[in-house]
Parts: C-alpha cells; structure tokens; sequence
C-alpha cells in the first residue's frame, strides 16, 4: 500500500513503535493485577482487555508483563494526540507545578478561558459564541440539556435510536441501549422522546426519507412545540459508527430552526480531528446551536465542554451552570497542549489517511470472509457490521470472538453497536501507518481463521 505521510507522526517519548509479546495477553503480572482488582475494584466497572498498562505513546501501549500491543482504541476514542503526546506532557507539568486547583467559580484563570476560546473558533459556525467546561461527556450533555431548556422555556428532549450519551440519570434516559447501561438502574428521567436514526444498511432509506420518517414522529408524538432540543450524534459513536444517510442532518437542522427547537450536537467521540475534520457536523456543512465535546479534547485528562450561540449559552442566570472541578486548570492546559498538537501535525489530514488504510483493509477482508454486512465511517473512526454469511442479521458472538483473537495477539480492538456486532477502529492518529497496516493484518487472520 503507497500512503504519502506529509506530517511526522508524535510518539510518547521512550516507546518503540512495534508490536512485541512476551508472555500470553494477558500475562502473569496482568492475572495478578487481576485477582487484586477483584478483591478491591467493583464488579460493576468491566474491563475490555484486562492487561494493566504502564506506559502508553503514538499506536503502542505496553503492559506490566513487558508486551507491546498495538492500540486501535485510543482508550474510546481519546488519546486522538497519542498517550503522552510532548506538548500535553509539557504543558501539563508546567501547570501541575503552578497550581492545580483554585476553583473557576472561586477565583479564574486563563487556562479555562483560552480552551473556551479555542473552542468558540474550532467548533461549526463563525457566529458569536460561548463555552461552558465540565468534567466528563455526560456532564457536558446534562448541562446543554438544561441551557436548552432554560433558554426555550420547554421541557421534551428529542434523541435517536442507537444513540449514545452516558450513564448518568439524564443522559440514560437519552441513550437507547439497555444492555448494559440502563438495565435495573430505571427510573429514568422524563420528557426524553425516541425517534428513529438514518442507519441507511438496515433502513434503505435516503436522508430526506429518513428525516421525514423522524421528524414525523416528533410532530405527532411530541409536538415541535414543546421541544426545547433535538440531540444528536453526527455519526452515532457507540450504536456502531452509523454514518446518516446524505441530507438527513440538514433536514433536521433545518426543522429544529423552523420550529424554534435548538440542536445540539454530540460531538464527544466524533470531535477533534477523529473525522478528519474539526467536527463530524463540518462534513455536511451543519451548524448546531450547542455542540459537546470531551474525549479527545485534552490529550486524556478529563475535560469537557459545551459551546453555543452567545444569546443562548449568556440567557443563564450567573451561578445556573457549574462544577467544582469542571475546566481543571491542567486538564485545560492538556486541551491547549492537545489543540496545538492537532495544528501542528495537522491531525485532521492524518485522520483522512488513516480512514483511507482502515477502509482498504476492511473492504479487502470483507471481499474474502463474507462476515462483513458493511464498512463504514469517516477519518480515524470506521467500522464493520458483522453479520450472518449472505444475510443481515447480526453476529455479536463471531464479533466478541474476533475481538479476543485480536487481543490474544497483541491489537486493541474494541466492538460497539446496539446489536453488539460491530467492529470498530478509532487509533490515536500519530499512529505510524506500517503499526496500523500490522495491526489490520491480525484483524484479516482473526476472519480468515473463522472462514
Ligand atoms: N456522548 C457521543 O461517545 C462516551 C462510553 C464508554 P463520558 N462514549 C464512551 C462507556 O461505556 O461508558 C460518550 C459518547 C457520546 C457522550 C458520551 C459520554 O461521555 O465522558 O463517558 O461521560
């Protein structure tokens, strides 16, 4: 494969970029760790590949027990910059050694106001706007939530089938798939309505088709009316990297103006060159009135954001919007660390390269095993729905078993979708492109080993 590599990829300094097992995966040192864990940590909190990691940088990650595995995960999505990546290192100790905590609701700092400057000019849109920092993906959506509502004075909550917002109370309520995030944890909060997505492999239908079929069920089950937002995932992340249909976000962005309803995109895994672009809505040209991010915001500190149009997110009363720790200031200097590597290695074209191998890869073993129903995503973030052999019902057992295989050889690989059968690729984006080529290669033998 010719791939051209204009930018260098940045690797965590020390770590050679190569696969190397000493030991089975996990190994001797992983199993203890294990057995630890069990005595001390919940079994409520699950483990996708229970190796314990001792240092991370570029696709590598190794392990207690000396193992290299190659990292196609990015920790869901996060370590975008690779883990370590120098400028977050650097920015990060320069911070911890200042100060690392004062409360930005007790006495700021710049570091908060430069990540929200930041993301009032990276984010769609060359209208005035505004940010808001919290510390996680669902605190972000939570707080867009009550600005919407605040600011339209309306209650109901649109979201979609297969959509993905987290574990807290309301954004349960606003993810689709029980299993295993809502299951015994009801009741869940009110005023959340469900409308069907553009998933175009199952549905068949174009984007307008599959606008008017949601938007639809909005007008007679809810009512534009009472609508305070409509959110949205650009590519729905954990439902399985469904890309909508061409033209089904316009449609809805352009029902949610015409009846006074804001949008908000989600933009948590999707967000920050992932891809290939700033944001997911860029691809279509969409401008969202509030958009949340996290993930890949800040190199793998906690942060995250809400930003919007600047009469929506200023109509909240001073106090209304808050946290103790939300905009840490080294999380925030982490973001400023991971936007300047963005820029300057211009991770967004990476994620188009990237995307160009994964798509190649998968299409190839697709042509030959006849498990894969269909490949698909955007940039660094693709997918293959694996389904029975000459139909499409989906195989979430064949789809576990070959993330194992691919784990018991050293590639991180992780699975997604409401049906669980899907196969996902989300690897830092410095990633060397001959670690991601191996990485693909084991992915091809774990398929041709269930031929
Ligand atoms: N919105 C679109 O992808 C997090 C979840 C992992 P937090 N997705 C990974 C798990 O099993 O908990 C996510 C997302 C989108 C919101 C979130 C929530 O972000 O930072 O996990 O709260």
């Amino acid at each position: 494969m010719s791939i051209d590599t204009p930018t260098l990829p940045v690797f965590g300094p020390g770590l050679t970029q190569q696969r190397q097992l000493l030991t089975a995966v996990p190994g001797p040192r992983s199993l203890e760790l294990q057995r630890r864990r069990e005595a001390a940590v919940s079994r409520g909190i699950g483990s996708v590949l229970p190796v314990y990691v001792i240092a991370g940088g570029g696709g590598i990650l190794r392990d207690v027990d000396g193992n290299s595995l190659i990292d196609l995960g990015s920790g869901i999505a996060v370590t975008t910059v690779g883990n370590s990546a120098p400028q977050v290192v650097a920015n990060v100790t320069d911070q911890v050694a200042k100060f690392t905590h004062t409360c930005f609701m007790v006495t700021p700092y710049e570091g908060y106001v430069e990540v929200c400057e930041a993301l009032n000019e990276l984010t769609p849109g060359d209208h005035e706007k505004r940010s808001a920092l919290f510390n996680s993906g669902a605190e972000a959506v939570e707080n867009a939530v009550k600005v919407a509502r605040s600011y339209t004075g309306r209650q109901a909550v649109v979201a979609f089938e297969h959509a993905y917002h987290g574990r807290t109370n309301l954004t349960m309520a606003l993810t689709a798939k029980n299993m295993p995030y809502k299951h015994t944890f009801g009741p869940f909060s009110p005023e959340v309505y469900r409308v069907p997505f553009s998933y175009p492999y199952r549905d068949g239908l174009t984007g307008a088709e599959a606008a008017e079929r949601a938007i639809s069920r909005i007008d007679s089950e809810v009512g534009a009316g009472n609508v305070a937002a409509i959110l949205i995932e650009p590519l729905q992340g954990e439902g399985g990297f469904i890309v909508p249909a061409e033209g089904f976000l316009t449609a809805i962005a352009d029902y949610a103006r015409a009846s006074g309803i804001l949008l908000i995109a989600d933009e948590i895994q999707t967000g920050f060159c992932r891809t290939g672009d700033w944001f997911a809505c860029d691809h279509e040209g969409i401008v969202p009135d509030l958009i949340t991010t996290a993930k890949g915001i800040a190199g793998g500190l906690p942060l995250a954001g809400v930003t919007g149009r600047a009469d929506v997110m200023d109509s909240i009363h001073t106090g209304g919007l808050g946290g103790t720790f939300g905009g840490n200031p080294v999380a925030c200097a982490a973001a400023l660390g991971a936007i300047a590597e963005m820029r300057e290695h211009d991770l967004c074209s990476a994620a188009g390269r990237i995307g160009s191998i994964l798509l190649s890869a998968l299409a190839a073993i697709a042509a030959r095993s006849g498990r894969i129903g269909e490949v698909r995503g955007r940039g660094g973030m693709i997918a293959a729905e694996i389904v029975v052999p000459g139909t499409s019902q989906p195989d979430p057992a064949t789809t576990a078993a070959i993330a194992r295989a691919c784990h018991a050889e050293g590639v991180v690989v992780l699975t997604a979708g409401t049906y669980g059968n899907v196969l996902r690729f989300l690897p830092p984006l410095t990633i060397p492109e001959d670690l991601l080529i191996e990485g693909l290669a084991v992915v091809g033998e774990a398929f041709d080993a269930r031929a």
